[in-house]
């Protein structure tokens, strides 16, 4: 249940303030504009299953701004709206971009916002967007205005009832502000709504704190660089904390689902004693024994430099991406989708390890054996998209325990004399509904805009692109990309299935490369930094200061 009264009585002097914050536009968003299709559209080797189900969304050419008269709809339209998925700072700016194009264009436009999610749109669950609404979520943070979820919009009788309940509102288009999965389910409907003959359009606004959703033509999602941002302050308190009291380990575990962006980009603001990234665990075959070796030699080190305390960075998705883990839930998956209702009653952690014994491979089944009970259980529960809900996965606690171990074999063979006390920390949904940074609050609002003029440029089946985003926002480049041309197929539920392909770290990369060849002189010596709170106003190399991973991507 949405609480629309909340906004009016409950505003922060933060909020109250930022509610006048006007975000600034791209020069190529501004006076008047028309769309441009590339002359040649971007086609891509397909496999058969998404040519099958993507008849008449591929080979779609990029939709680009150019100054000029025409082809933007000035009629009245409605235009309905929807958060899909985990929260991300900045949503809500998306909301006022777009209403504020649609408005401009034509004063009798309309925003409508479906509730809770995609389920909304099923449900025809939704309120009226109205300038008065929307102006008390200016620049905040959160999706309450309208709630989010993650419902996976694929069954027949949930197309249909979508398709009705646009048509019913009259609805020129429908803005899903969402990241990978909720872009695919942008693309579904799409494309069924062209199967059906259907005027609706869909666009879709690249959304997550993950950073996973990017590519050539889009250079960041939305929520990315606050969250980031949040994390780091938070992490960057942690590091001065264990340099001032000189007597703890932290393991700090951060959100980003499988990717690891935000753990990189933390890396590279604060300065950690030692980082690991999935990306590269999975390359260099890393086993968790050797993740953990690595941990234990950095405390050694330290140690022998009379540092028995130091900061230790580790991304939300790693056990996905290690050697050993990674072939256990490969096959966990495929067991899981043939016979899941058994498997949830197997309560008893000896039921389960014999369950899987019969059914796994030796090795595989080990590892399952060796896990600690609750990353057992969460391993076997999936998401309405089929992940694995990773944010319940307590790596930092089983790594604790696993170097605790080494270190006190160390210590019975004389190898170690130091003192080793832990604290695990995990930071994810402190980040997700902060007030965007400034660099989000514009990024948002120009999303929107660009929503809005593809819409009334009559495109469907497109995720709004944002490239050149590094440089002062005037100088953006805003358009749309073809959802389909991000599709891929992966293995969902036991199923091959069409999903937007989700971008990893790219060790070859800026980011990563500034990483590698620095990280070996933050291990022993303290080079901790302190970025401290995100800052609203004041100097703008401090308040519209990009991300590092932006800024890095930017220079290759
Ligand atoms: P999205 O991909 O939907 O943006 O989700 C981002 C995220 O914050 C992940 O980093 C995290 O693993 C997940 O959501 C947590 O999901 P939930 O909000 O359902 O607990």
């Amino acid at each position: 249940m949405i609480d629309t009264q909340r906004a009016a009585d409950a505003v922060s002097p933060l909020d109250r303030i930022r509610q006048a914050y006007q975000p600034r536009l791209p020069r190529g968003l501004s006076g008047s504009i028309r769309l441009h299709l590339d002359p040649e559209p971007l086609v891509s080797d397909y496999p058969a299953q998404i040519l099958e189900e993507f008849p008449n969304s591929l080979n779609k050419p990029v939709v680009r701004f150019v100054q000029g008269e025409g082809g933007l709809t000035t009629e009245a339209i409605t235009v309905g709206v929807v958060f899909s998925g985990g929260q991300a700072p900045g949503g809500h700016n998306v909301i006022a971009g777009l209403l504020d194009a649609l408005k401009s264009a034509n004063p009798e436009s309309r925003l409508i916002g479906f509730l809770d999610g995609p389920i909304g749109i099923v449900k025809d669950n939704w309120i009226e967007l109205t300038p008065e609404l929307v102006q008390a979520y200016r620049n905040t943070g959160g999706f309450d205005m309208i709630g989010s979820g993650r419902d996976k919009i694929e069954k027949a009788a949930d197309l249909a009832a979508c398709k009705k309940t646009l048509e019913s509102h009259n609805a020129r288009g429908l803005v899903v502000i969402g990241g990978d999965d909720s872009n695919t389910n942008a693309a579904v409907m799409a494309e069924y709504f062209l199967q059906q003959k259907s005027s609706v359009q869909v666009i879709g606004a690249p959304k997550t704190i993950d950073g996973d959703l990017k590519n050539d033509l889009i250079d960041a999602s939305f929520g990315f660089d606050t969250a980031a941002k949040v994390y780091s302050e938070l992490a960057g308190s942690i590091c001065r904390d264990s340099a001032s009291a000189r007597k703890y380990y932290h393991f700090i575990r951060l959100m980003g689902r499988a990717a690891s962006h935000v753990t990189l980009e933390v890396a590279l603001q604060i300065h950690p004693n030692l980082t690991i990234i999935s990306e590269e665990a999975e390359a260099a075959q890393w086993t968790l024994e050797q993740v953990v070796d690595q941990i234990v030699d950095v405390v050694v080190r330290r140690s022998a430099a009379g540092k028995n305390y130091g900061v230790i960075v580790i991304p939300e998705g790693l056990l996905e991406f290690l050697a050993d883990v990674k072939v256990m839930i490969s096959e966990l998956s495929d067991i899981l989708a043939a016979d899941e209702s058994h498997i949830k009653t197997l309560k008893r952690r000896t039921d389960r390890v014999d369950y899987f014994n019969q059914k796994m491979s030796p090795a595989a089944a080990a590892t399952y054996a060796f896990l600690p009970d609750s990353i057992q259980l969460t391993l076997l529960k999936r998401d309405k998209h089929g992940n694995i809900p990773l944010s319940q996965v307590e790596t930092e606690e089983l790594l604790m325990g696993l170097v605790s171990q080494k270190l006190k074999a160390l210590k019975s063979e004389g190898k170690y004399s130091g003192s080793f006390s832990p604290l695990g920390h995990f930071f994810g949904y402190e980040g997700r509904c902060v007030q965007p940074s400034n660099f989000d609050a514009d990024y948002c609002y120009a999303l929107g805009y660009t929503g809005a003029q593809l819409i009334r440029g009559g495109v469907t089946g497109y995720t709004i692109s944002a490239q050149n985003l590094a440089a002062p926002v005037e100088d953006w480049q805003m358009g749309g990309v073809p959802v389909t041309s991000m599709l891929v197929i992966e293995q969902r539920k036991g199923k091959p299935k069409p999903v937007i392909k989700k971008t990893l770290v790219d060790l070859q990369r800026g980011p990563f490369r500034y990483f590698a060849s620095h990280r070996g002189d933050w291990v022993e010596k303290d080079a901790f930094l302190y970025p401290g709170p995100i800052q609203y106003f004041g100097p703008s190399d401090v308040c519209d200061a990009r991300t590092k991973t932006l800024e890095l991507e930017a220079e290759d």
